[in-house]
């Protein structure tokens, strides 16, 4: 692990992706007879390219896949380990075409992290890219040595032992690449995936488990002709594809039973924001946000989700007739591509139920230490050298600590967005919670632990941090990828 070396510029990202897709479109010139495919000005959007094949680029035509779970390299009493490359590969997003990812294993999604409190996790992640990397544990109680610091990466050909205490309350993080000034392309090309932490509270809940309980990983994105992701960058407006993408599949469909699930969805798209909304308008009974479960579950019937934040429901099936088709929507999609997430199908069976909803106390979340500071920090655009992105009138700069809070103490955060963009802003390595908000009241789904908060256009929102389990240098910053980059990105040390 060193510090970062400097970021490829764009042209260096372009040539990559043409050699990438030039070569490996070579193959798919032989099976689909389009030579076009290779040259620039022959892209068409994947809407258009739906279009040309209907048939097989139909929504709702392929079942949800759900990303493989990673296998222990080996498993002691108190530590599971894990070995994964970081790698290119390939992926069938399109049915019929072969899509060039980067991945963790080399497959889109990553495979999922299954961890449970108590017990530790290794990750023994090693770099096969031929550019710096590294792996931020998002939503993790980490210590900073193993957080993915954005300056701390892998160099090709290197490898690194990340190590998580997983303890925590259970919840669903995520991992994904942060190597600074990259992370637009290194996640959109597929550095992403999911990290399941359960804990015995959890367990006694009786919530939907195993094919039951549904982690979906979405993200938006748009496509070469050749089948290749396409990426435009715009570092104001954020990337905004035009197809959405759960679990790497397009529209997909999921049959099931006339049963209780639990549906974990996850926001891992460069700058887009969804509404989730039931075709139906029924309301999805909420039961956890980024820190994990709610103090009581919260009924509603849409339910913005901003970039990296994560929310889980409990959708009851059962008074469904088999032949039921509800599509899940995204009520703020602009087109079609963007409006249809995924459909679930309720098919014959259930029998008797196992799962349970919950109707008390699911968690008590604890207090926090009354704050001693008080911060008020500026989201702006600055445009006097090339687009950047600013808090407070700085742009990130890795040898400044921008703030040196006290271990254990806790501030309050306010977030001052006069901008019209919507600034998802992450605190690394610890949790705060919603105070305030100049828009409205804090939604009692909000109220949970946060690691990530989408402050709105206009608006002034107040969360209070605790510098809490370890001390170190961190960062915060806007998880809007494109924003993050361009450099709206902030240190923080936690002192003793
Ligand atoms: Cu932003």
């Amino acid at each position: 692990m060193n510090r970062f070396k400097a970021p490829a510029d764009a042209a260096d990202w372009s040539r990559r992706d043409f050699m990438r897709n030039g070569s490996y479109s070579l193959a798919l010139v032989c099976t689909f007879a389009s030579t076009n495919s290779l040259k620039g000005d022959s892209i068409t959007t994947s809407a258009a390219r739906r279009s040309q094949a209907a048939k097989p680029f139909a929504p709702f035509a392929v079942d949800l896949p759900i990303p493989p779970a990673l296998v222990p390299t080996s498993s002691t009493k108190t530590t599971d380990t894990f070995d994964v490359d970081i790698q290119e590969g390939m992926a069938e997003i399109l049915p019929g075409f072969q899509t060039p990812i980067y991945g963790y294993q080399g497959v889109y999604p990553g495979p999922t992290i299954y961890a449970r409190k108590g017990r530790k996790t290794i990750v023994r992640q090693k770099n096969r890219l031929d550019f710096d990397s590294n792996v931020h544990l998002h939503g993790g109680y980490v210590p900073a040595a193993h957080d993915g610091h954005p300056m701390d990466v892998i160099q090709p050909g290197k490898g690194f032992d990340y190590n998580y205490p997983n303890k925590q309350d259970a919840a669903f993080l995520w991992y994904h690449d942060h190597a600074h000034g990259r992370t637009a392309k290194t996640l959109y090309y597929g550095l992403a995936g999911m990290y399941l932490l359960g804990d015995e509270r959890e367990e006694e809940l009786g919530l939907p488990t195993g094919e039951y309980d549904i982690p979906i990983l979405l993200a938006d994105h748009a496509f070469n002709k050749d089948g290749s992701f396409r990426y435009v960058e715009n570092v104001d407006l954020g990337f905004r594809g035009d197809t959405i993408l759960a679990n790497g599949a397009v529209s997909p469909r999921l049959s099931v039973e006339r049963r209780i699930y639990r549906v974990r969805f996850l926001n891992a798209s460069n700058a887009r924001s969804y509404n989730l909304k039931l075709g139906n308008g029924r309301s999805m009974l909420q039961i956890a946000s980024d820190g994990g479960l709610l103090e009581r579950p919260v009924s509603r019937t849409t339910s913005l989700l901003h970039p990296a934040e994560r929310q889980e429901f409990l959708l009851d099936f059962r008074s469904f007739k088999p032949g039921s088709e509800i599509v899940l929507q995204n009520a703020d999609g602009e087109s079609a591509g963007t409006k249809s997430i995924m459909r679930f199908d309720v098919v014959n069976g259930g029998g008797s139920e196992e799962a349970r909803i919950p109707t008390g106390r699911m968690r008590t979340i604890a207090k926090l230490p009354a704050p001693n500071a008080s911060r008020r920090w500026d989201l702006s655009l600055a445009t006097s050298s090339g687009v950047q992105w600013r808090i407070a009138d700085r742009g990130y700069d890795p040898d400044r600590i921008d703030v040196r809070p006290r271990l254990g103490s806790s501030e309050l955060w306010q977030w001052h967005n006069p901008s019209n963009r919507v600034h998802p802003m992450h605190l690394h390595g610890m949790l705060f919670r919603i105070v305030e908000r100049s828009t409205g009241v804090v939604h009692p789904a909000d109220r949970g632990w946060k690691d990530t908060i989408g402050v709105l256009p206009g608006e002034t929102a107040t969360v209070q941090p605790w510098f809490t389990p370890y001390t170190g240098r961190y960062v915060f910053h806007c998880h809007a990828l494109e924003h993050g980059d361009k450099a709206m990105m902030l240190n923080l040390e936690v002192e003793r």
